[in-house]
């Protein structure tokens, strides 16, 4: 069972899906955690990752496709995993598809967190003065959500053109409400669009 996470920098996505892996039993599986742990060892990896996080762009395809591909070949993965900031891009998505349709496996659900922008900023703000993320900074941000406008975006209208279930939840509110709202959404339903509480919907 895979449920990805979707959603702008900062919507919460790493958060939210931390508490659902843990409610699950499953692995959450944060691309951006496991780029940053990659730059802090220094690996050929980190290396290419590292100026290209800290301007706020994305790296490349291939790249994260290995990382993605890899990570989901652990034992602790055969029963499923939650996605935290993969899929990215269109062609991350259908790379995403082959790979799951080799093990007779789909995308279950899409959680994508809706959050204004402002409200986004702010968080990433206070993020870079208690973390000192090197891409927690205003200038990097911007760069981020317009990446995140041109090429993520789109990854939401590719779940729904494959009839998948995406489960739109406003990201607004304590990280207990929005656990809650994500809770009472990841419960089954026909597939589709599913509005949830929709209040405060931003970029998504
Ligand atoms: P990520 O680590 O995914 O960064 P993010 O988008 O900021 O994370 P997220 O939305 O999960 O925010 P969080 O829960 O932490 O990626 C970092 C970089 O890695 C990317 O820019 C890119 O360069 C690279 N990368 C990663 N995946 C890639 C891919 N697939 N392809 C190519 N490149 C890739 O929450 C943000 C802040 O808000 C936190 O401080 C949190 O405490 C706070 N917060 C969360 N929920 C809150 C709430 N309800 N109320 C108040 N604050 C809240």
């Amino acid at each position: 069972m895979i449920t990805v996470f979707f959603g702008p920098p900062g919507s919460g996505k790493g958060t939210q899906a931390s508490v659902v892996a843990a409610r699950m039993n499953v692995p959450h599986v944060s691309t951006g955690q496991i780029l940053r742990a990659e730059v802090e060892q220094g690996s050929a990896l980190g290396i290419e990752a590292e100026p290209l996080m800290a301007g706020g762009n994305l790296v490349p395809d291939d790249l994260i496709v290995r990382v993605i591909e890899k990570r989901l070949s652990e034992p602790d993965a055969a029963g499923g995993a939650i996605l935290d900031g993969f899929p990215r891009t269109v062609p991350q998505a259908e790379a995403l598809d082959a790979m799951l349709r080799r093990r007779g496996w789909a995308v279950n659900a899409v959680v994508a967190l809706d959050v204004p922008e402002d409200v986004l900023l702010q968080r990433i703000l206070q993020r870079g003065e208690t973390e000192g993320r090197s891409d927690d900074s205003a200038e990097a941000f911007e760069q981020r959500i317009q990446i995140y406008r041109a090429d993520t975006a789109p990854v939401h209208d590719y779940y729904v053109g494959q009839g998948v279930r995406v489960c739109h939840v406003n990201g607004v509110g304590t990280v207990d409400d929005v656990s809650q709202r994500i809770a009472g959404l990841l419960k089954p339903a026909a597939n589709g669009v599913d509005d949830g509480d929709a209040k405060g919907v931003g970029v998504a």
